[in-house]
């Protein structure tokens, strides 16, 4: 699958995608990352990306021109366009499913103030926030885009049979959150691994997994068990 990334800071892509999954799917090939500057589509001397913004306020707010002029340029054919804005639809495991399905995604950042909604309107064809929190441009919100999809890609080391299971993999995506882990010592300053973990019973241990999994959802996401998909599995 192919990442393209339009942003004004290119150079904050050299990091995330160097290591652990994500790294691995780089060097087989399986996934490519492209910046693009987006000072590239401008042809002002200062390179100029933003303007003050319409009917006053504060802040600047980024031009259409260079954004349109950089999409245009870099879009390969049929390829979905993601505007990252914290106004977007929240993320999920269904979208990165989606998108995991689709040969490439071009990732649209955005600095300042906001982005000259013609960019919504009419360049992206999805919204997408990561969550209710105030970043300081979309730069993160694609690099976490890029890793929760390329970790879904087919050949991606670990995607075969161990992500089923794991938090929000529930089909459509809410579900239960993941059973609680322990692992050796099994006392380690003074505090005990449970018991019915070292006991060899797994037909006891399983049962005892769904049931702290679910007291664990209840008590830091009762959200999913409101919004209902745990039927199955319980
Ligand atoms: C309320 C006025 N502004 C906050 C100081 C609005 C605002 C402008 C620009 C809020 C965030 C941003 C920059 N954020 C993003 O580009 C962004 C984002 C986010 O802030 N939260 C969650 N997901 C995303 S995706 C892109």
């Amino acid at each position: 699958m192919n990442f393209d990334i339009v942003t004004i800071f290119p150079d904050l892509f050299d990091g995330p995608f160097r290591y652990g999954v994500v790294g691995k799917a780089i060097e087989a090939g399986l996934v490519t990352v492209a910046t693009h500057n987006l000072r590239d589509w401008t042809h002002d001397r200062h390179k100029t990306v933003d303007d003050r913004p319409f009917g006053g306020g504060e802040g600047m707010v980024m031009k259409p021109e260079p954004l349109f002029a950089a999409v245009e340029a870099v879009k390969k054919p049929g390829q979905r366009v993601v505007l990252l804005s914290a106004q977007g639809r929240p993320f999920t495991q269904a979208m990165a499913r989606q998108f995991a399905a689709e040969p490439g995604l071009l990732l649209i950042c955005g600095r300042y103030e906001g982005i000259d909604e013609r960019v919504a309107e009419h360049l992206a064809d999805e919204e997408i926030s990561v969550g209710d929190f105030v970043l300081s441009g979309g730069e993160l919100a694609a690099a976490i885009l890029v890793d929760a999809i390329s970790r879904l890609l087919p050949g991606v080391v670990g995607n075969e049979a161990s992500t089923v299971h794991e938090s929000f993999s529930g089909e459509g995506g809410a579900h239960l959150l993941d059973t609680p882990h322990w692992t050796r010592p099994a006392e380690f300053r003074g505090w005990k691994v449970p018991e019915v973990l070292l006991n060899g019973n797994h037909a006891e241990i399983g049962k005892w997994r769904r049931r702290a999994a679910l007291e664990k959802t209840i008590r830091m996401r009762p959200d999913l068990i409101e919004s209902g998909t745990l039927e199955r599995e319980t």
